[in-house]
């Protein structure tokens, strides 16, 4: 039995195994994705992304708790870009879900020291989970820097997580995040300002292009479960809305993209290499950038000049 007919039927064990090939890169990847290619793209993947401590965990939680009962099965990734392992710093989080059985599936993604190792473990790390019969899941992420941008690329729908007060300071916003938001949560609103951060929020949206889609402002109290069907709510009408409109855009034609240029660019960056290696230029080039004599930038540019020629 391989691993892939193994994930289709549903052995959590096999799952776990194979996100744990996706993560670390190993060749054995490439197969797995190929044998369960014809099962996956048909969950809904929803991003929750924030400040550290804002909610996401417990938001996350909830929603699982909130679609499992909705009959769907839940899979759950808390992708860390900051954290070079996997389980260790989520770890708490990954206790309170395990608690609910077999519907719910977790797991921790960490950065593993790859650069851009996040951005290709994660789209297949849905496609493994996808196969394994998950129609709903759940993409945590810390909003720190390009990162969560990045990550939330995958997402169908993206949940911005704020807590009162982070209205008062506008700058907080800025840095794409009102751009990637579809569904917009003024968690912690037991605390005081919930409203006037929603409020400033609306305001700050409206002020951007209209859209066939505009980013509801929705209040939650995570730890108490307020809200929570209202936000349930919003993402399957952003779900609809984008799969009525093209203009909202599906991630599946975003995630082709992706997938086709990381694939060229692997192609093009190992012919260019071996190119200058049979030219005895990589060599001496690779000797320059090392004794700080050449810019990587400029040796890259010199050798794609010649690639063009
Ligand atoms: N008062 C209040 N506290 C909440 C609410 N929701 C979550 N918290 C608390 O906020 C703290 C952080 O919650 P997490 O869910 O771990 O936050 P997070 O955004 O996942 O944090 P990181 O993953 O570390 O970025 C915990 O102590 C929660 O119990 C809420 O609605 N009201
Ligand atoms: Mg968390």
């Amino acid at each position: 039995m391989s691993l892939g007919s193994d994930i289709l039927r549903g052995d959590r064990r096999a799952l776990a195994r194979a996100l744990t090939i996706v993560e670390n890169q190993l060749p054995e990847a490439e197969e797995i994705v190929r044998e369960i290619a014809g099962h996956t793209g048909r969950a809904i993947v929803v991003g929750i992304t924030g400040a550290p401590g804002v909610g996401k965990s417990t938001l996350v939680d909830r929603l699982a708790g909130h679609f499992l009962a909705l009959g769907r099965q839940v899979g759950i990734l808390a992708v860390d870009p900051s954290s070079p392992f996997s389980g260790g710093a989520l770890l708490g989080d990954r206790v309170r879900m395990e608690g609910r059985g077999s519907g719910v599936f977790m797991r921790s993604l960490a950065a593993r020291g790859h650069l851009g190792g996040l951005a290709r473990a994660t789209p297949r790390a849905i496609q493994l989970l996808e196969a394994a019969g998950k129609d709903l899941i759940l993409l945590e992420t810390v909003g720190a820097g390009q990162s969560e941008v990045d990550v939330m690329g995958y997402a169908d729908t993206t949940l911005v997580v704020v807590v009162p007060g982070l209205g008062d300071d506008v700058q907080a916003f800025k840095a794409g995040i009102l751009e990637i938001g579809d569904v917009f949560v003024v968690n912690k609103a037991d605390r005081p300002g919930a409203d006037q951060t929603a409020r400033e929020l609306r305001q700050m949206l409206s002020l951007g292009p209209h859209k066939p889609w505009q980013p509801p402002v929705l209040s939650a109290q995570a730890q108490s479960g307020a809200g929570i069907a209202e936000i349930g709510q919003a993402i399957l009408d952003h779900k609809a809305s984008s799969e009525r409109d093209p203009e909202v855009g599906t991630r599946h034609v975003r995630e082709a993209e992706r997938f086709l240029r990381q694939a060229l660019a692997d192609r093009l960056v190992e012919a260019a290499v071996r190119r200058a290696k049979a030219a005895g230029r990589w060599l001496p080039l690779v000797e320059d950038v090392a004794r700080r004599r050449k810019d990587p930038v400029w040796a890259a540019k010199e050798l794609a000049g010649g690639e063009e020629r």
